[in-house]
């Protein structure tokens, strides 16, 4: 396999990157995070390329930031915040903001910014054997790259308490009973499941699911007549686009409509 830290599949209408770092279970390292930058503005310059997904080489989805590079003395102090500065935060909003679907497929732990870079993907699948782990507090750290914003707000308060305090595994079965992920499926199912999930956005009205992304980024920050009048506004420029123009043809013509994804 590649030694290159983030491998790029074309596919028709999507794109699949794949973390690669296998033995250290896909922690990010400086080379990592600069490769999958690269690969994001590569996915978002491709007009054709509609949803993406993203996976781990090997055992892991990722286990985050990679420790040996911060490995130092006892009394020694190191002043962290600069890779979220510099890579996590940015990377968390760009998952949000690209104008397609981003689709993880969780094939083993994630773990630190390993699990919050899935879970700032707007599908989350994982395998039976996958676990989520907010490892932050087994080294002294605090959820980063999101954790503390998402957590609460998709499990609750009580149990983002639970797994950032406690820091134990979250398998991915509880993980989507409790509302994390949007699905657990068995091992050998899981990539089937993801890329039958990006084929259905490469044949979906793209525009119209950028626009959904817009409207659910800004729904937890929003009063409810916030959101009224945003939703106003996106409905008002999804109707203009061709697609929605196509959905309305087709099921008056009672006929599966032919999205193309275009402005
Ligand atoms: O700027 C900043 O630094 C702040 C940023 C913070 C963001 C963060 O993500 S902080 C959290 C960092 N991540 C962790 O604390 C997780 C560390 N890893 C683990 O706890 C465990 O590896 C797992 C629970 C994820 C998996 O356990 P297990 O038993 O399945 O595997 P293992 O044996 O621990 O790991 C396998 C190999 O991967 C091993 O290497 P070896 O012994 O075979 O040569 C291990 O050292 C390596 N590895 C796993 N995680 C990391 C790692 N190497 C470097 N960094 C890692 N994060």
């Amino acid at each position: 396999m590649s030694d290159q830290p983030i491998l790029t599949q074309l596919e028709v209408g999507y794109r699949i990157l794949t973390l690669n770092r296998p033995d250290k279970l896909n922690a990010f390292n400086e080379a990592m995070h600069e490769a999958l930058r690269t690969a994001l503005d590569d996915a978002e310059a491709d007009l054709t390329c509609r949803a993406l997904m993203i996976t781990g080489a090997g055992r892991a989805f990722c286990a985050g930031q990679d420790l040996s590079d911060r490995v130092h003395a006892p009394g020694e102090s190191v002043k962290l915040g600069e890779a979220q500065e510099k890579y996590y935060n940015p990377l968390v909003r760009r998952l949000r903001a690209l104008p397609f679907p981003v689709v993880a497929a969780v094939n083993g732990v994630a773990a630190g910014a390993g699990a919050n870079i899935a879970l700032a993907c707007d599908i989350v699948v994982a395998c039976t054997s996958a676990k989520f782990i907010q490892s932050f507090a087994r080294i002294g750290l605090v959820p980063d790259t999101g954790g503390s914003w998402t957590l609460p707000r998709l499990v609750g308060d009580a149990r983002a308490r639970g797994l950032a305090l406690l820091a134990q595994d979250l398998t991915a079965e509880k993980a989507a009973d409790w509302g994390l992920i949007w699905r657990c499926v068995a091992d050998d199912a899981l990539i089937y499941e993801a890329r039958r999930i990006c084929e259905h956005f490469a044949n979906a009205p793209t525009q119209g699911l950028a626009l959904i992304k817009r409207a659910l980024n800004a729904s937890s920050g929003n009063t409810l007549d916030q959101q009224l009048d945003l939703e106003r506004e996106l409905q008002f420029a999804a109707g203009l686009t061709p697609d929605y123009a196509e959905g309305v043809r087709a099921f008056m013509e009672k006929r599966k409509p032919k999205f193309t994804g275009r402005k």
